[in-house]
């Protein structure tokens, strides 16, 4: 017998994966958290029936939440990472010597003891430099000014335990909690379905209401709906430039990111352009 996941995209459109075996299941006080050993992706992780990383193309996602805005400034030392229960992003973040302290608030501790125990990534949270709270998001950023260099949003979509990292009164507790010199990346959604590109146009809207600098980039990841997806780019000065002769000294390896695809990555294609346009002021 064939075993199977499915993922909803849209109403009339399915994602499907096939499975060797499903490696854990179980209830959080906040979400269903599903473990499975893909035939082709390796192992992927799924959150209330929602894909969130396979050990295949989690590189993808990773590399461009991280590299992007320490590629812009080199010099950051301080970090908040919101969410990324599953290790990736902290994992990339360690790669850089000169990083001297990563908070992750993560509000679901079984997220991250699940990951422990099936990605290896996750042993990232290791690193001496890593402080992991448990807590909502939302509410640990009410309690922060003037801290962080950058602010890494590494969310689940907007709906459920993330929704209120979509926020404006969230987005505007970051630009507080940010640094003159602070960037905030975020997990931006899909230009592509209708349901995804509102939450986008939302975020955006929201972003650029309350920081000077408000920029989206573009990543493509095979199991997110459509395989397009955005991240946002925000800072009080910075523009995305990359330092590319710096960041390339630092002799960091990666499989997706470079420098010039850093400045690629924030030509986006026309539709993507206009709906972006259509809610800047
Ligand atoms: N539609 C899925 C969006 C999930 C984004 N977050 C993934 C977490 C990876 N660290």
């Amino acid at each position: 017998m064939e075993l199977w996941f499915s993922e909803k995209h849209t109403e009339n459109i399915q994602f499907q994966i096939k499975l060797e075996k499903q490696l854990f299941s179980g209830e959080s006080d906040f979400q269903r958290i599903d473990v499975f050993q893909t035939i082709d992706f390796g192992k992927m992780l799924v959150l209330d029936g929602v894909i969130m990383t396979t050990e295949r193309d989690e590189f993808i996602y990773h590399e461009m939440i991280t590299h992007v805005p320490m590629a812009v400034n080199p010099d950051i030392k301080k970090i908040l990472v919101i969410g990324a229960g599953d290790g990736g992003t902290v994992n990339q973040l360690i790669k850089y010597d000169s990083i001297e302290r990563i908070d992750v608030v993560e509000i679901d501790k079984m997220v991250v003891d699940v990951c422990k125990e099936f990605f290896p990534m996750a042993s990232s949270f290791d690193d001496e430099r890593v402080r992991l709270f448990y807590a909502d998001g939302l509410r640990y950023i009410r309690t922060v000014q003037n801290e962080y260099d950058l602010i890494i949003v590494d969310s689940t979509d907007p709906f459920g335990p993330g929704e209120g990292l979509f926020t404006k009164e969230f987005y505007g507790n970051c630009y507080k909690a940010l640094n003159a010199d602070g960037i905030l990346v975020n997990q931006h959604e899909s230009p592509f379905y209708e349901g995804d590109a509102m939450a986008m146009r939302r975020a955006h809207q929201r972003i650029c209401s309350v920081f000077e600098v408000a920029r989206v980039y573009q990543l493509h990841i095979p199991t997110y709906p459509s395989g397009h997806w955005l991240f946002g780019f925000a800072s009080k000065k910075h523009l995305p430039e990359p330092r590319a002769e710096r960041w390339n000294m630092l002799g960091i390896q990666t499989k997706y990111y470079n420098t010039n695809l850093h400045k690629g990555c924030f030509m986006l294609p026309t539709y993507v352009t206009n709906m972006l346009k259509s809610v800047e002021k």
